[in-house]
């Protein structure tokens, strides 16, 4: 056993890499030697990734990358949301060749490869795995209860909920088993355009099909938030339903050494506990109109709670950049703020004076906030963002109303709420219940951990 490897591939975007990173440092504290494929030109984020949160495991994962430099200006770097996200599976679809190369040497050169783990949206990877008679786990990155309504997808269609209209937005969806009971215009927002005549429809189904006949499908949720959405999954599952989260650093060891005294860690060192809120809208997707940027900054001034905003400009097509200028001069001057291009986010959230949290909702950031007991108001902008949000604030209870269309003074007052009023100190502990609720489950004995000891056993077969 000590020999077997698995090669994990994620599609590279950050919000892909970094649960696949986890995972691999798990498999390698169950004693599997790991070879983790990423592209030339997303090297350097798996690095930074890695020397943030999971420093220790840096020496012990194998990294072979795919050259994809000739496709230099070829992906428009610029493109966000969705439509990243569509280039970076187009590009790696285009690298099919080159993958199967790779995977053919690295058969070659380990002494036995045990499986391939690879992105749900890199389902193609699986014909690629068959022909070199390579059983594959294909990875879903976020929660059960997504890619159950995306099984339903034309079932939804068949009821009249999808595509999203507006005379019947505010009615329920049929019952689904596992599903929460959702409004039409509380499904995924990747569900609101869906449309049988679009070609996408027709893709996105036969992908979801693929990989639901892989050996494995991996999932990064776990059985005490979502027991329901699991239990009705497996039955579509056609082998094992891997069900591992949260996928984040098992133990704070590995998290304390990769604290370093940079710049927004030594400037929270000097605010109170749970001071702080933190902002930050994921590596896609974000705001994208500088109303909604001002109105945010606005309402954050106005607020008067002390914050790390992580902000993107690239988004933006009317900017204003003497405004935000002028607002972060006025919140440094004032010790108040700090706007910045990148944060360590899951160090920040760890930090004692971190005590909120507003997010897009990206599945990645949730489960890092629930990690670090850090409650939530939720900003959704794409996937299945708006879901998420419909977890932290209706079902989980572990955050306060958020929208994205209010304004300065809404948006300031709900900060207030989280930070200093008795809806966060509800939402706080609730989320504190929950982090535990996850430490568990990856903790010997946890329900996640028996499934990663179930899955690596499976592999010896
Ligand atoms: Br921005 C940012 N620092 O400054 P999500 C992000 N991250 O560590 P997304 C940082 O990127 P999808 C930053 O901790 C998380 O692990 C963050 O993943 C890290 O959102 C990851 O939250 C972002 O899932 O991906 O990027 O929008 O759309 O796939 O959910």
């Amino acid at each position: 056993m000590e020999s077997s490897t698995v090669v994990v591939f994620p599609l590279p975007v950050m919000g892909h890499i970094t649960p696949m990173l986890h995972f691999a440092a798990r498999l390698v504290s169950q004693g599997l030697k790991v070879t983790f494929v990423t592209t030339r030109r997303t090297q350097s984020r798996v690095l930074r990734a890695i020397s943030e949160t999971m420093p220790d495991s840096a020496s012990t994962l194998k990294f072979v990358s795919i050259p994809d430099d000739q496709l230099e200006g070829q992906g428009d770097t610029k493109k966000t949301g969705i439509e990243a996200i569509w280039e970076a599976i187009t590009l790696m679809h285009s690298l099919r060749g080159t993958f199967e190369r790779l995977l053919e040497e690295i058969l070659n050169q380990e002494q036995r490869v045990a499986c391939l783990v690879s992105d749900f949206l890199l389902d193609w990877t699986g014909e690629v795995a068959a022909k070199l008679h390579l059983p594959r786990a294909a990875f879903w990155t976020s929660n059960a209860a997504f890619l159950l309504l995306m099984i339903h997808a034309p079932d939804l269609v068949s009821s009249g909920c999808v595509p999203l209209r507006e005379e019947t937005k505010d009615e329920f969806i049929p019952y689904l088993e596992g599903v929460p009971r959702l409004r039409a215009r509380e499904l995924p927002f990747a569900l609101h355009e869906e449309s049988p005549a679009d070609p996408g429809f027709k893709l996105s189904q036969s992908s979801i099909r693929n990989n639901l006949k892989a050996s494995w499908v991996v999932t990064n949720t776990f059985n005490e938030i979502e027991v329901e959405a699991i239990a009705a999954l497996r039955q579509f599952v056609e082998h094992e339903l891997v069900v591992l989260g949260p996928m984040l650093p098992s133990s704070s060891s590995s998290l304390e050494t990769a604290k370093d005294t940079g710049a927004i860690l030594k400037w929270l060192n000097n605010k109170k506990k749970a001071s702080v809120l933190y902002v930050s809208f994921g590596t896609v997707a974000g705001i994208d109109s500088m109303r909604s940027i001002k109105e945010l900054a606005r309402g954050l001034e106005a607020s008067g709670i002390d914050f790390v905003w992580v902000f993107r400009t690239n988004l933006v097509e009317d900017k204003d950049e003497d405004f935000m200028e002028k607002f972060q001069e006025r919140a440094k001057a004032l010790e108040k703020g700090l706007v910045v291009p990148w944060a360590p986010q899951l160090q920040v959230l760890q930090h004692d004076a971190v005590g909120g949290f507003l997010t897009h909702c990206g599945w990645n950031s949730v489960l890092e906030s629930i990690w670090s007991g850090v409650p939530m108001l939720g900003w959704p902008c794409m996937a299945e963002q708006n879901l998420n949000q419909k977890f932290i604030t209706d079902i989980w209870k572990i955050g306060v109303p958020f929208d994205a269309a209010m304004d300065a003074t809404a948006i300031s007052s709900a900060v207030v709420k989280l930070m200093q009023g008795k809806e966060g100190k509800w939402a706080r502990r609730s989320v504190a219940r929950m982090r535990i609720a996850g430490q568990r489950a990856v903790a010997p004995g946890g329900t996640s951990h028996k499934s990663l000891e179930e899955f690596v056993e499976s592999l010896k077969l």
